[in-house]
């Protein structure tokens, strides 16, 4: 079904069809082998970043597309609909990116054309293997030694470790808490970065996560991004936009989802009828639509206030907490809507409802989403 949308712009509808195309031509023909085998799309990035997909929210003036995060967000949804983990890695580039283009120096800043330029790709280094939620109480330290930080630690659940280019690294570099933590940009080949085996996940298989050893890594003083002890609340603030991300990845997942188990319902007979022409497949189908509804309304609500300049990030939180959990009643549901067939690899299905799951845990979990939310509630 396509999806009515009201754009602000007429290039955001041709950028939105040339999505579409990339989406039909490039993704959709490679997904299932690529997931099947756990191949790392990187030929295919290139293409999506070259196509200027990559800096589609950064201002033309930094080498990005100078578009509104409401419609990278739609680009993200439809990219999501045909490979979550294209998706993702969109979205994870943005994010990646947002430290040195709010905060970097004047000369960090000249190497955004190369960042957004589509060739290059990031990753966020935040979460360890003792902290992920509590990420106020990181362990990953920088120490001061002549010209350079080294840094030291374990960083893990990191998207395109081993595959990125560049490494935004949350690590400590004063007393503990919040105001204790700076934030480096490191190059993927500098000596003491230690990519370790890719996780064995349940979905993304194209594009597992892997923990990053900082053994000694020396990086110099001038890659510090921001204040000394800034480094929390840019990585926050940088999570605020990177949860709305998410949630389009799920909007996307889960319009899918929905998609499909409809035009099966459609197809399929059982009792010389249309299953979708009984009410449980047919309410069921109208229930995980209006969802999908809901969900990508209230990201674009929050997608909107963040184009305005105004606070978004409990909006944001309630969109990646409500969307997400979507995605994952949607693609358990059409798996119901095929039956036996949504349980088989011969479908998507499956590997969509395997896919939901990380999106209730990646980017803060739906219970930090929830604390977010409740804070604000609660503490005004
Ligand atoms: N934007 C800007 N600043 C923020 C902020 C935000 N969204 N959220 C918090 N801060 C600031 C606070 O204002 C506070 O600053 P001051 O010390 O100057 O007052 C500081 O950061 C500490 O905030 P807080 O006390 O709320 O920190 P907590 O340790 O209680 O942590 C949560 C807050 C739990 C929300 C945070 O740790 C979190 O988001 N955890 C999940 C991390 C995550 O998403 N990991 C996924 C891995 S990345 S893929």
């Amino acid at each position: 079904m396509t999806v009515e949308r009201i754009l602000p712009t007429d290039e955001a509808y041709e950028l939105l069809g040339l999505t579409r195309e990339i989406a039909a031509g490039e993704l959709a023909p490679r997904v299932a082998r690529h997931e099947a085998e756990g191949l790392f799309p990187r030929d295919v990035l290139r293409t999506v970043g070259r196509a200027g997909l990559f800096g589609l929210p950064y201002p033309e003036a930094d080498g990005g597309a100078g578009q509104p995060y409401e419609v990278y967000l739609q680009v993200l949804e439809i990219l999501a609909g045909s490979w979550l983990a294209v998706a993702e890695a969109v979205s994870v580039h943005t994010l990646s990116c947002y430290p040195v283009w709010a905060y970097g120096s004047e000369r960090q800043r000249k190497s955004l054309p190369d960042l957004l330029g589509g060739d290059l790709l990031g990753a966020y280094c935040l979460s360890e293997p003792q902290g992920g939620s509590d990420a106020a109480a990181l362990t990953t330290r920088a120490r001061r030694d002549g010209e350079d930080w080294v840094l030291s630690g374990t960083k893990a659940w990191i998207t395109h470790g081993g595959q990125a280019d560049f490494y935004n690294v949350f690590c400590r570099t004063g007393g503990p808490g919040p105001s204790g933590i700076s934030c480096v940009l490191a190059d993927a080949d500098t000596p003491g970065i230690l990519p370790q085996a890719p996780e064995r996940t349940m979905g993304l298989r194209s594009s597992p996560p892997a923990q990053i050893v900082f053994d000694g890594a020396r990086v110099p003083l001038d890659r510090l991004v921001g204040e000394e002890g800034a480094g929390f609340r840019i990585a926050m603030q940088a999570l605020d936009a990177g949860r709305l991300g998410i949630a389009a990845c799920a909007v996307g997942l889960a319009q899918a989802a929905v998609d499909y188990a409809a035009g099966y319902a459609r197809e399929r007979t059982q009792f010389g009828r249309a299953i979708g022409e009984f009410q449980g497949v047919g309410f069921l189908l109208a229930d995980m639509a209006t969802q999908v509804s809901a969900a990508r309304a209230l990201l674009l609500h929050a997608a909107r206030l963040k184009d305005a300049g105004r606070p978004f990030s409990v909006e944001a939180a309630k969109a990646k907490l409500f969307a997400t959990d979507a995605a994952m009643r949607v693609t358990t549901d059409a798996i119901q809507v095929l039956g036996g067939a949504g349980y088989v690899s011969d479908h998507p299905v499956e590997r969509w409802f395997r896919e939901a799951k990380v999106l209730q845990i990646v980017e803060g979990t739906n219970q930090i989403q929830r604390l977010v939310i409740s804070r604000s509630l609660t503490r005004g």
